[in-house]
């Protein structure tokens, strides 16, 4: 979790006592396990007991605080990082919409959406979240702000910075997504809710952002952002912008094609949510007995747009489509499809709710209260969760090329799909859970496995050895992902040896999430005394 390398690169930023010592950069980045919240429906004060109703749009009182007192539940799943909803203030009152509890709706962005809380509480979550060796993603958005109509929208002192006419692009519906000009320069919204769209290409208001986003970063110590609507805006914006953050970003570039995608990374320096994949992950998962041929060729797809695959987010539910377990009702495909961002390229990204076993399609449905489910960390998802979590570290601590080393994804029947991430090496079915059992053989060429390998399922914790010749026989049991690491790393995927998902076998104790808690304690022992090695290394390189 935290080498020495890592170590001896935050010499400098320590040395020179800048709280940001933290901040993650792509290299550091690629080790990272990202759970997103809303914060208005994450968790609140307990003190407040009011009805959340998904369709009434309105804040539930969800806050910064309240995310900093459920950071253990956060982390006894494996995940370290936690991207929060925008922090900026939005427009007050009731649209024909609802609220704007979801933070997307900017007003003045000088100030912060007291709804979640004061400045003092924001760095106060930063800090709970880097005191246990986690690491704090805010999500930004610097296209648009927002106004109850677009014929009565005025420029004004109530949008901070933004008081002015040349601020904006003059006002027009976006009609034509194929028209990327208008896609930049026309407005999001409709007639209930516009978002007046800022004019990015004037020097005012790009040198404003670069400020703000380089002080945002300092202030609230932020290790890592989510930049909103990213190709509503011209790529020639933004290199300044990402570098003036310093930090990561992963941005929402909302395509599913690939050659549209890919420029934004390689061109404009930003690492898009990995949208071309979505769509095949979705359609392959959806219903048993997909075909796999779609992902399999985008993935291909994917590695010749993208100049680095391995930063790409991968996600299968966000805050804007349907959480797949609205198409799906079948758990084991509904494991398969989430195993898959955990044991592919890129980095994983899992919307809250999803180890609660939340449902909801089309926004706003799919923003539900976790807090109605008192936070259960005994679930079969919540320890699924853990389990890839862990599986994904343990195959990082194993090889160090694994994170920047590009899969292999082939089919290995008509209903299942072999992710080659070596040291990582999975068998996902589309079979679903009342399927007979399937035998598939993982061949030697693939995995590079020797001879009577032992190796772990960390779903099943099951253990199976390669043959004579290095290929396994893999027994898919009930549809049930299967995720394979060498049996060296059992201790660290399977403590206790039990099953930690519900699988066919084991015993299925409740001790694992338990385990993967402790586990995380013991990684935050190690990453404190990394961090202050690398504190009085830096102050006797000064002396
Ligand atoms: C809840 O509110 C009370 C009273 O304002 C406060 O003392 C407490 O710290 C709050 N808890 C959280 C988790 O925000
Ligand atoms: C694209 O949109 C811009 C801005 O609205 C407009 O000026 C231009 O005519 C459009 N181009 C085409 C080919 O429609
Ligand atoms: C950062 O803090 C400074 C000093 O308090 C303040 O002037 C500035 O507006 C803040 N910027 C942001 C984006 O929070
Ligand atoms: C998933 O399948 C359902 C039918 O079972 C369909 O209505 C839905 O559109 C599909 N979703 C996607 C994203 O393909
Ligand atoms: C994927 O295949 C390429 C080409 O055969 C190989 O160089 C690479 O190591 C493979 N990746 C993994 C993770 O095995
Ligand atoms: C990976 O290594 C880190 C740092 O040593 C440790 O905290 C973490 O528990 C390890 N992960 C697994 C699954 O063993
Ligand atoms: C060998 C081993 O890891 N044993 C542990 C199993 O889980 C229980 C409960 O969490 C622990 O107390 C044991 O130490």
């Amino acid at each position: 979790m935290f080498t020495s390398a890592q170590a001896l690169s935050l010499f400098p930023l320590l040395s020179a006592f800048i709280p940001s010592a933290l901040a993650l950069d792509a290299s550091a980045m690629r080790s990272k396990s990202v759970y997103q919240v809303i914060t208005d429906r994450f968790a609140r004060n307990s003190s407040v007991t009011t009805t959340c109703n998904v369709a009434d749009r309105t804040y539930c009182g969800g806050t910064w605080s309240a995310i900093a007192s459920e950071l253990d539940y956060i982390s006894g799943m494996g995940f370290d990082t936690v991207w929060i909803s925008p922090v900026v203030s939005n427009i007050g009152g009731t649209t024909g919409e609802g609220e704007s509890y979801h933070g997307y709706w900017t007003l003045d962005p000088n100030t912060l959406n007291s709804n979640f809380g004061t400045a003092d509480e924001l760095r106060a979550l930063s800090t709970a979240l880097h005191n246990k060796g986690m690491y704090l993603m805010v999500d930004v958005v610097v296209n648009h702000v927002a106004a109850t109509s677009s014929s009565t929208f005025t420029p004004s002192a109530a949008y901070g910075p933004f008081s002015a006419q040349d601020d904006f692009h003059p006002f027009c519906w976006i009609t034509d997504y194929s028209n990327q000009t208008m896609v930049e320069q026309c407005w999001l919204g409709d007639s209930s809710v516009a978002l007046p769209d800022l004019n990015t290409e004037s020097n005012t208001v790009k040198q404003y952002w670069d400020t703000w986003i380089t002080q945002l970063v300092s202030n609230y110590t932020v290790d890592a952002i989510r930049i909103d609507t990213v190709k509503h805006i011209s790529q020639a914006f933004w290199p300044d912008f990402v570098n003036a953050a310093g930090v990561f970003n992963q941005g929402e570039v909302l395509q599913g094609d690939a050659a549209y995608v890919g420029p934004y990374q390689n061109n404009a320096q930003v690492n898009p949510f990995n949208y071309p994949v979505y769509y095949p992950l979705v359609r392959a998962f959806n219903g048993t007995n997909q075909n796999l041929q779609e992902l399999t060729t985008m993935v291909s797809t994917v590695k010749s747009s993208f100049n680095d695959p391995t930063l790409l987010g991968s996600f299968l539910n966000n805050h804007d489509n349907p959480r797949f377990e609205s198409y799906v009702a079948d758990t084991s495909l509904i494991k398969n499809a989430h195993a898959y961002p955990h044991v592919s390229d890129g980095i994983p990204y899992v919307y809250y709710g999803s180890e609660a076993g939340f449902k909801g399609g089309n926004d706003p449905d799919n923003r539900e209260p976790l807090w109605t489910t008192s936070y259960d960390t005994n679930s079969d998802m919540y320890k699924f969760f853990a389990s890839l979590n862990a599986a994904r570290s343990a195959a990082g601590n194993a090889s160090s090329s694994f994170y920047t080393n590009q899969m292999n994804v082939s089919t290995l029947s008509n209903t299942a799909l072999l992710v080659n991430k070596a040291p990582l090496i999975s068998v996902l079915s589309t079979s679903g859970s009342s399927a007979a059992d399937a035998s598939v053989t993982v061949p030697s060429s693939a995995s590079g496995w020797a001879s009577n390998t032992k190796v772990v399922d960390a779903v099943s914790c099951n253990e199976l050895t390669t043959d004579g010749s290095g290929n396994l026989a893999v027994t898919i049991k009930q549809g049930l992902p299967v995720v394979l690491i060498a049996s060296s790393q059992k201790g660290a995927v399977c403590a206790n040896g039990t099953t930690s998902s519900g699988s066919g076998s084991g015993s299925g104790s409740s001790s694992s999430s338990k385990s993967a808690g402790e586990k995380t304690a013991s990684g935050m022992g190690l990453w404190m005394a990394g961090a202050l090695s690398a504190a009085v290394f830096g102050l006797q390189a000064l002396l």
